[in-house]
């Protein structure tokens, strides 16, 4: 496939600092697809630096103005939803369909909702005798995981840019040739140079770089916990500003009034879907006792019609990963109903479609973050029982809640200590907050929430 072999800095593709490049493998079929460049310290710093010179005149630029850039950026991407689509498929390896609806179709609609909302953003305001300004944090390194590979890059470079923010954008080393058609799609909508660059590279080395450079202001992450804490335990010694997107386990209770097929079938589908790699996956299944066991064999039967409609898993360490936990699911005595953990397919890092009933609130299949299409079905007795499961993880993400009256819903939702919370399914809304309680991360992306996490305040009193 087509990439580059160089950097996207200070406008232009620049030759790499050093000679080490990243093998892209397609996840269907194990082959390499293409080869990008390993940043390294040298290409960080020369990208940090683009985007210092380029921030005095980005932060300086009217909102309505930065707005117009972002709306140009939404129809670059939405004219080559194609092209991208195809690209996520290669390399991350979600079925097309998904990738163009989902993947692609997705962050088109965030990008848009940035273009206006940096127009409409209350960036100055009277308070009393004073005016406060929302000013941008200043330099912003991006870095970005392989699940959603445009999203998690929109969902950061948007928010910043219509803040007056210039951004380092590091996405992850499975999937950087999304990265790189993101950065030719905002080098076409007109982002200004040194205000969008982009090293490709190893988490350790580019992304460890970027995240410890002076000069950088706010860094925000979305990846695993382990390295959301050490990014930041860094950016916390530094002072610096910090996000931090990070695992899941999220809990889609079903209560006994609500219409209970509706409620697993949507249930499995979410868990399956992306092959499980979604960081806001209900992948706890809490069901009434009475309603138990045909809840069950629902979910068992929705799970093995997936066949080959499901796709494989990013690589092959992320496939060992998971099938790793349908063993210990096993050997904890959560009892197996589909799926299960022998490789479907002998090529490509598939995993079926996997479901555990019986499964226990202490089980560790119960409290990590799996990855992978695999559903945990629990039990509960009453009402505070279900809540007590649902908040008994360090995790805080998501998470659904079904009954026969959206109030009853409602109501059993502002118990869970999560971030955001489907109501009878619910239905995406990028101008809705997302983000995590306790250890699921630290700050809010999209809307309104998601551009103030760019900027900083200053007031003036008269
Ligand atoms: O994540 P990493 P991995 C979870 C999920 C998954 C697990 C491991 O449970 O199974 O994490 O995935 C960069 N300094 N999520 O190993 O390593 C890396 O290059 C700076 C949840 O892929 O955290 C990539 O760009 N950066 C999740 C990004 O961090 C570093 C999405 C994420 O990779 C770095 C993905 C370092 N020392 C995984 N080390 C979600 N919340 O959606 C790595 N990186």
């Amino acid at each position: 496939m087509k990439a580059h072999d160089g950097m996207y800095i200070d406008g232009a593709w620049r030759p790499a600092a050093g000679t080490d490049t990243i093998e892209v493998v397609n996840p269907a079929d194990e082959q390499v697809i293409a080869r990008v460049p390993a940043g390294t310290a040298e290409d960080v710093d020369a990208a940090v630096r683009a985007a210092r010179a380029a921030l005095p005149a980005w932060a300086a630029t009217p909102p309505a103005a930065r707005g117009a850039v972002l709306g140009a950026l939404r129809d670059a991407l939405a004219g080559r939803l194609d092209e991208i689509a195809g690209t996520v498929t290669a390399e991350l390896g979600s079925p097309l369909a998904f990738s163009q609806k989902v993947q692609v179709g997705m962050p088109v609609m965030v990008a848009g909702s940035y273009a206006e909302l940096a127009a409409a953003y209350p960036f100055e305001e009277k308070v009393g005798n004073s005016t406060v300004y929302q000013e941008p944090v200043g330099v912003v390194a991006a870095i970005t995981p392989w699940n959603y590979p445009l999203h998690q890059i929109v969902a950061k470079v948007a928010p910043a840019l219509a803040a007056g923010c210039t951004v380092v954008l590091k996405p992850a080393e499975d999937t950087p040739l999304t990265a790189q058609l993101f950065a030719e799609a905002a080098h076409e909508a007109g982002v200004p140079a040194g205000v969008l660059n982009l090293v490709t590279g190893l988490g350790p080395v580019a992304g460890q770089a970027l995240a410890e450079h002076a000069g950088v202001d706010l860094v925000s992450f979305t990846g695993s916990t382990a390295v959301g804490r050490r990014i930041g335990a860094t950016a916390g010694a530094a002072v610096k500003r910090v996000a931090l997107e990070l695992g899941g386990k999220s809990a889609n209770v079903i209560l006994p009034s609500a219409d209970l097929a509706k409620a697993v079938n949507v249930g499995v589908a979410n868990v399956m879907s992306n092959s499980g790699q979604t960081c806001s996956a209900w992948t706890r299944m809490l069901v009434h006792t009475s309603q138990y066991e045909e809840a069950v064999e629902l979910a068992a039967a929705a799970a093995a019609k997936y066949g080959d409609r499901i796709g494989p898993l990013v690589n092959a360490g992320q496939q060992e990963r998971v099938r790793g936990y349908i063993e210990k699911g096993i050997a904890e005595g959560a009892r197996l109903v589909a799926g299960g953990p022998e490789a479907p397919r002998e090529r490509g890092y598939y995993v079926s479609p996997t479901v555990f009933a019986d499964v226990t609130p202490e089980m560790t299949i119960a409290q990590e973050e799996i990855f992978g299409p695999v559903l945990s079905i629990l039990r509960y007795e009453d009402e505070d029982d279900a809540v007590r499961i649902a908040n008994g993880t360090v995790y805080g993400l998501a998470g659904a809640v079904w009954a026969g009256e959206e109030a009853e819903a409602v109501a059993f939702a502002r118990r869970l200590e999560t971030g955001q919370v489907d109501i009878n399914g619910g239905r995406f809304n990028p101008l809705a907050p997302f983000g995590g309680y306790k250890q699921s991360g630290v700050g809010r992306e999209l809307g309104a929430h998601g551009l103030s996490e760019y900027l900083q305040t200053k007031s003036l009193q008269f």
